[in-house]
């Protein structure tokens, strides 16, 4: 199967996996696929070389080196049935989101027409659902529609999909599909029990099936040990296509969730995340995403040296904060990266 993945460059003149995997001297396998042990030997190198390898990667990946904007809208937020560790939005913690309706059309186009003019390059809704219902589906293909119409481009995160639902976004003009693996598959039975990572991998295949991109990454922070990091990005790097957009969050502790009271990964850690994110999917857009208010300017500058290259773009993430536009306007010109541009060219890989 063919697929599209959005690049500024043909994609003749860039190396292969094995081209990179010679490059970082950790051996080749004959698959191609990235085992957890070559992973794990990337994050062990000391912290200048992986940002040398990262630069390089991102370099000849993206010579551009513009960063992406994309704007989350929570369209359904809070009440939801699933049991993630992490989520606010989980009916069963206590937490102070409030469960809410599906937003109306109008709503939902006001606020991306607010996201176009502040320079956003994507817009992305996200609703608390374990999995939407046919009816909400047919309600949030006339919000695809106009979101498009205003020439931007669309993403939806909504919970699990079947494959005639993927169909039908699909129809609709959803651009992205965005959905989690979250975390290594081992690590992920202690964060959430009411779906599993079959389920997890089944709605990104129907996604795929259905011709749209796909967004798909995870958390990091939420106690895992750095061998399951690197599984998890194993597990990214070697879908087939790998995602073409890959958000990487630093968990944002909520009071009243089971993660409340959980540690903040060391920063250089979450650097090292990006960097061997960039390293093992050189194509996707590596998605600097929940956790950046936290995260302070220098080591949100070092995640840019690391290959992060597009970031959640706007005040609110789902139901937490997020950097104000005008500070991230600020921080991108102080670094010299230039946004996103609004054409782009489709690559076949
Ligand atoms: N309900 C849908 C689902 O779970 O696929 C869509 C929305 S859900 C909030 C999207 C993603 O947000 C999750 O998969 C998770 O990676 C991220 N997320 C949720 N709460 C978070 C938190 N407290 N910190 C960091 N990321 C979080
Ligand atoms: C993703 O990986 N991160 C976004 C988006 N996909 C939908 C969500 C982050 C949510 C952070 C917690 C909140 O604001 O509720
Ligand atoms: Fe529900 Fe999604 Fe939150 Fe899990 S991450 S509780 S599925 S809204």
């Amino acid at each position: 199967m063919q697929d599209t993945q959005t690049v500024e460059k043909p994609l003749t003149q860039f190396k292969s996996k094995a081209d990179l995997h010679q490059d970082i001297n950790i051996g080749v396998q004959v698959s191609g696929e990235w085992s957890v042990t070559q992973i794990e030997a990337l994050f062990a190198l000391p912290l200048n070389e992986l940002m040398l390898k990262a630069q390089d990667t991102h370099k000849s990946y993206f010579p551009e080196g513009d960063v992406e904007l994309a704007t989350l809208l929570s369209i359904k937020t809070g009440g939801c049935p699933e049991d993630c560790s992490y989520c606010p939005q989980a009916a069963r913690y206590d937490t102070d989101v409030k469960a809410e309706k599906l937003m109306g059309l109008e709503d939902v186009l006001e606020a991306a027409k607010a996201a176009k003019a502040a320079g956003s390059n994507r817009f992305c809704m996200g609703a608390a659902w374990r999995e939407p219902k046919d009816r909400d589906i047919e309600k949030v293909t006339a919000m695809i529609k106009g979101v498009k119409a205003l020439g931007l481009e669309t993403c939806a995160t909504l919970g699990m999909l079947e494959a005639d639902q993927a169909q039908a976004l699909q129809e609709a003009g959803l651009d992205f599909y965005n959905h989690n693996l979250d975390t290594s598959e081992d690590f992920y039975r202690s964060v959430i029990s009411t779906r599993g990572y079959q389920d997890r991998l089944d709605t990104i295949s129907n996604v795929r099936a259905a011709g749209m991109s796909v967004c798909c990454g995870g958390i990091v922070g939420m106690g895992e040990s750095r061998q399951q990091r690197a599984a998890f990005l194993a597990r990214l790097a070697n879908l087939n296509p790998y995602p073409e957009s890959v958000p990487i969050n630093h968990l944002v502790p909520v009071a009243g969730t089971p993660l409340a009271e959980q540690k903040p990964l060391d920063p250089l850690e979450f650097v090292r995340t990006i960097a061997v994110a960039r390293i093992t999917m050189p194509k996707a857009r590596v998605r600097l995403s929940a956790g950046r208010q936290e995260l302070g300017r220098a080591v949100q500058a070092m995640c840019f040296m690391a290959g992060a290259n597009s970031i959640f773009y706007g005040e609110q993430l789902l139901t937490t904060g997020n950097p104000e536009a005008e500070q991230d306007r600020e921080l991108l010109a102080e670094l010299g990266l230039k946004t996103k541009q609004s054409c782009k060219t489709e690559v076949l890989v």
